[in-house]
């Protein structure tokens, strides 16, 4: 039975003003990968079951997700998820190995391999997580905003072509040179995918949405203009307009396209509200890149996490302080590293916070 009891109202809406350019009562802060490996409660939740299969039931999955809520002053949740159910969802192994990361063992190799791909039904096949960003709302009982996301179709074609991650992505930049037509037939269908599962997360109970182009980083701007950014304006108009077809109110969308700094003003042309930037950026070049009217997220260092309290505090203050107040949201400029110290966490979100 689908749980259609309305949702607790918001208590803290600072991380949606901010993405919508209203004022803000403090500067929000999340960080990514906020839930997961730096947490020993999440280490012993581990120990216990398999990484997919704490994706795959709600209650475990809203368990991770709170995990950091309770140790942290943080102003939003992020679904527990992974961008690698997609391809799991497409018909396509996907283990996670200790160590190591995702592992896809039998890889998209020749255009002839796209045939094993099974888009009808991919959506019902992720139905879990529209079960767990609906339980997480009522769990949170409108304590922050809750963030549903994916996984972008260039770095989903390379995860899938690769067979896990990949420190070059030759494959998958081979396929670009070598099956232009057929790369484009699998972005394409990634976009539809993507466009299916963001609307059912909308529909569940998702307030913002974020959109994780890791792999943007391997790319020259040539082929970032190329290759990622039709398909992310495609995923962004497609999903405006099937939400207004059906009178669903939108939500905030984040692009996060790791590497990508070089085309800042492109990314500001696509519709979406904010666009996270990684630490390469500079907090002042990338406001006059994009303009007043998009709000900026990010983009400490995630290895400024291992500097000494008082160094880490006037780094995230100063970061602050060059990004303002308005249309501003706080958070690393990647996701959190597994040996951070906890109390890192804690330095960061004060700072933040008192910086302004
Ligand atoms: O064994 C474990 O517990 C694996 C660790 C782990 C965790 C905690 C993985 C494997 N994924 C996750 C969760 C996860 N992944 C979240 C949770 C929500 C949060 O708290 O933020 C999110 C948003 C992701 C997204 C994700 N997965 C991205 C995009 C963000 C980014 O970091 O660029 C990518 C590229 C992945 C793939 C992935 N999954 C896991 C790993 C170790 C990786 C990266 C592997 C690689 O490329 O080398």
């Amino acid at each position: 039975m689908k749980d259609t009891r309305p949702f607790p109202p918001l208590k803290n809406d600072n991380l949606l003003r901010a993405a919508r350019g209203e004022v803000v009562d403090r500067v929000p802060v999340w960080v990514m990968r906020q839930a997961g490996r730096y947490l020993p409660e999440f280490q012993e939740l581990r120990k216990l079951h398999d990484f997919f299969t704490v994706c795959r039931t709600p209650e475990l999955a809203c368990e991770v997700t709170m995990q950091p809520l309770r140790r942290f002053d943080l102003d939003a949740s992020i679904i527990f998820s992974d961008i690698l159910v997609i391809p799991q969802a497409l018909g396509l192994t996907v283990e996670m190995h200790a160590g190591v990361g995702p592992v896809l063992p039998q890889p998209i190799r020749t255009p002839e391999d796209l045939k094993r791909l099974t888009p009808d039904g991919a959506l019902s096949r992720l139905s879990y997580v529209g079960d767990a960003i609906t339980m997480m709302r009522h769990k949170l009982d409108g304590r922050v905003p809750l963030i549903g996301f994916t996984g972008a179709p260039w770095t989903l074609m390379g995860y899938m072509i690769e067979g896990g991650g990949s420190k070059t992505m030759s494959k998958a930049k081979a396929w670009l040179y070598d099956y232009p037509e057929d790369s484009k037939l699998l972005l394409n269908l990634l976009t539809d995918v993507i466009v299916d599962y963001l609307e059912m997360q909308v529909a569940a109970g998702a307030q913002m949405l974020q959109i994780f182009e890791s792999s943007a980083e391997h790319l020259t701007k040539e082929e970032f203009l190329v290759w990622s950014v039709p398909f992310l304006r495609r995923i962004r108009d497609d999903l405006v307009d099937r939400l207004t077809k059906k009178a669903v109110s939108t939500v905030p969308l984040t692009i996060f396209a790791k590497g990508a700094g070089h085309s800042l003003k492109e990314q500001s042309e696509l519709g979406y509200d904010v666009i996270g930037l990684d630490w390469t950026v500079d907090p002042v070049e990338a406001r006059a890149a994009v303009g007043p009217n998009i709000t900026l997220q990010g983009n400490l260092d995630p290895q400024d996490m291992y500097r000494d309290a008082s160094e880490l505090h006037t780094l995230a203050t100063d970061m602050v302080h060059k990004f303002g107040k308005s249309r501003y949201i706080a958070n690393l400029g990647h996701g959190i590293t597994p040996q951070t110290p906890i109390a890192s966490m804690e330095v960061l979100v004060d700072a933040v916070h008192k910086a302004l």
